[in-house]
């Protein structure tokens, strides 16, 4: 279902549920809990400590129940990640896709604590018919009129990588409900919908996933009946926080004449972000923005660029990252048009006044 131009109510009713990083919280390194984005595609399911248990099984040799605890006395690591929702700057395509209707916010940074995964996989032993690692949540809804928990796979490579964790607590806090309590997967790299929450079972699978989460949402089609190809990593993108102080309702900025130190984070789970470029013209004209150093693999870096708001008038400020592989940001969302609206990374614009 697509739509244009106005939200429909169904958008509304999945954005008060799904609420974004609200833009100004860029400003801290690791994203305090309560202003990281949020995206449940259900009903947050009910799951206590008490008597959890993770299944790991399928095609493995020795099936495995995890407790909490059992998980807890394993080898720790905490991790910064930045993590993003694919469905990110949906709202501006034409036609849009009814789904949460993401600008620039479904975005956020959190330290996650956990233990990795793969260990616990070679532990089971994985049978050599395995292909992928079939991640399951505890929720339970319909979608695409089909019945079905939460689900969605990683190719058998991509689950020993050593970075991903099982995470039982984020910023050193045991997880809140809404970001997967007790236990959820993190994978450092990938949009956001491959780290499923609320494990209930892992299990190793002879063929590739074939469930709603995988072939038919989140996953690039440019016709409803184009097979596409499933949504995996984080393409680049650059984010500032809008300098200057918000008109209630429009959200246009205001800021005074003179030097304005605007800054954001950037990132993409295909190589080290290398470049951030600034433009105060709507992308006409740029300039290289300073990068903070990377502080760590999975987080975001920092950017700052000063601009001289000398003249007083409108601008339309813009911000475009490009990583290693080479890989940028398009100036138009359309470019990247797909079916579900996926991975739209077209550069963010922010209207100021300078008066
Ligand atoms: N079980 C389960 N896992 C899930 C989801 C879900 O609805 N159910 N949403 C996924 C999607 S699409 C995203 S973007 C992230 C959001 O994680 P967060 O809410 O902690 O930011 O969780 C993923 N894991
Ligand atoms: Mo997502």
């Amino acid at each position: 279902m697509t739509a244009e131009p106005g939200f429909t109510r169904e958008e509304v009713r999945l954005a008060l549920r799904n609420p974004g990083l609200p833009l100004e919280a860029l400003r801290h390194d690791v994203t305090p809990i309560g202003t990281h984005y949020v995206l449940v595609h259900f009903d947050i399911p009910d799951v206590g400590a008490a008597g959890y248990e993770l299944a790991v099984d399928g095609r493995v040799r020795s099936p495995l129940a995890l407790t909490l605890d059992a998980l807890r006395a394993r080898p720790a690591v905490s991790l910064p990640v930045m993590m993003e929702c694919a469905g990110s700057g949906r709202a501006r395509l034409t036609p849009r896709p009814v789904s949460a209707p993401w600008h620039d916010e479904a975005i956020g940074c959190a330290e996650w604590t956990g233990t990795p995964l793969g260990p616990i996989l070679e532990e089971a032993g994985l049978l050599d018919d395995a292909v992928e690692v079939l991640f399951t949540g505890h929720d339970r809804g319909i979608d695409q009129g089909v019945e079905q928990e939460y689900q969605r796979s990683l190719p058998v490579a991509e689950a020993l990588n050593g970075d991903v964790l099982l995470a039982y607590a984020m910023n050193g806090a045991p997880l809140p409900p809404a970001h997967g309590f007790p236990l959820r997967l993190i994978v450092p790299g990938w949009y956001g919908m491959a780290s499923v929450k609320w494990l209930r079972s892992i299990t190793a699978v002879a063929e590739p996933f074939q469930g709603v989460q995988q072939t038919v949402l989140y996953n690039y089609r440019r016709s409803p009946d184009d097979p596409g190809t499933p949504v995996t990593r984080q393409r680049p993108r650059a984010v500032m926080a809008p300098p200057g102080i918000p008109e209630f309702l429009s959200r246009l900025r205001h800021v005074r004449p003179g030097p304005v130190t605007v800054h954001g984070r950037a990132w993409s789970g295909l190589g080290a972000i290398e470049r951030v470029e600034f433009s105060a013209d709507g992308g006409r004209t740029w300039a290289d923005a300073r990068l903070a150093p990377a502080a760590s693999e999975h987080g975001w870096c920092g950017w700052s660029y000063r601009w001289d708001a000398a003249s007083r008038g409108e601008f339309e400020l813009c911000a475009r990252a490009t990583d290693a592989a080479g890989n940028t940001q398009p100036l138009q969302p359309d470019d990247g048009w797909n079916v579900g609206g996926y991975a739209v990374n077209a550069i963010q614009r922010v209207s100021v006044r300078v008066d």
